[in-house]
């Protein structure tokens, strides 16, 4: 399924092997002042200078499947993108024609996706929109979503770990999307896979918890190169969790440097007038596209 990571390729072995390594190591690594900090996907820099750490898929494929060479990974992972980016120009063209705007968010698991949208949707009023919720089981998300009166379709993806422009083009199908509404896409909670798989979106938009650690953008450095903005969300928890936030900014921009970010609580309501305005700009510059930039 996911050529991104390599999980689909590999199959189970593929991707347990993947781990297997960096468990074993870690096992082995008691010794060693970094060891809570092994990281595969860390930066290819600092490869030198941390003797003994175990760096996996630095070919060109930038992933690596036991039995695969990194031509014939980079063949495969070219053909599946391919494929899944004439279904997001498909979208696209839909989208442009009935000026939609279409927001992918992505993020790990409980980063406060599915709160924040509840919120958003309260906070709009009458704007009309739509939401397409990614999951790999349960309909618990567009159940929450419905509640509040919006139109949701839930996507199970099973043992998929990203929504793809197939998927997305088939839920929008059941949406009826109205003229000049907006279209939330939330995905799979993942930060790793949903950051290549473009969906026919206008953007991007990273939802990160501040309980996550001001590390994360440095370790996940493809899904925040990918974001247009950052919502830095739970700032209501920093107090308790020894959260640098200017920290989290300065690693999300050294990542991407024209990044936006906001600093919201979806609990307490903190910060959702800025993104509400992030949003409506961003709809009226999709309205009118000759008034952009
Ligand atoms: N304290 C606090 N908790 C939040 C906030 N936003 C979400 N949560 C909680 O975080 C948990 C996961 O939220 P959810 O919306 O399901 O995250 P998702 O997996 O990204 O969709 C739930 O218990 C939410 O109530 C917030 O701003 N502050
Ligand atoms: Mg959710």
């Amino acid at each position: 399924m996911c050529n991104v990571c390599g999980c689909g390729t590999g199959s189970v072995e593929g991707h347990s092997h993947h781990h297997d390594h960096g468990a074993g190591h870690h096992h082995h690594d008691h010794d060693h002042d970094h060891d809570h900090d092994h990281d595969h996907g860390h930066s290819h820099h600092h490869h030198h200078h941390h003797h003994g750490d175990i760096h996996f898929g630095q070919g060109p494929a930038g992933v690596e499947v036991p039995g695969m060479t990194q031509e014939r990974l980079i063949e495969i992972e070219t053909d599946i993108l391919a494929k899944n980016d004439r279904y997001a120009a498909a979208n696209r063209t839909i989208l442009a024609g009935r000026e939609i705007l279409a927001l992918n968010l992505v993020s790990s698991p409980g980063s406060g996706k599915t709160t924040l949208l509840c919120k958003t949707i309260e906070a709009l009023g009458d704007q009309p929109l739509a939401v397409i919720e990614g999951d790999q089981q349960t309909a618990n998300d567009a159940d929450r979503i419905r509640a509040t009166g919006a139109k949701a379709v839930q996507v199970n993806t099973g043992k998929g770990c990203h929504l793809d422009g197939h998927m997305v083009g088939h839920a929008m199908e059941h949406l009826e999307l109205a003229a000049n509404s907006i279209l939330f896409i939330e995905n799979v909670g993942n930060l790793v896979c949903p950051a290549g798989f473009d969906l026919g979106e206008d953007a991007k938009v990273a939802i990160l918890s501040v309980t996550e650690g001001e590390d994360k953008p440095l370790k996940y450095p493809d899904m925040f190169t990918a974001a247009r903005l950052a919502i830095l969300n739970k700032v209501d928890l920093a107090p308790y969790c020894d959260v640098d936030l200017d920290l989290y900014e300065a690693n999300l921009r050294r990542v991407n440097p024209t990044i936006d970010i906001l600093r919201v609580s979806a609990r307490t309501g903190e910060g959702m007038e800025t993104w509400i305005t992030w949003l409506r700009d961003r709809l009226a510059q999709k309205a009118k596209p000759e008034a952009a930039e």
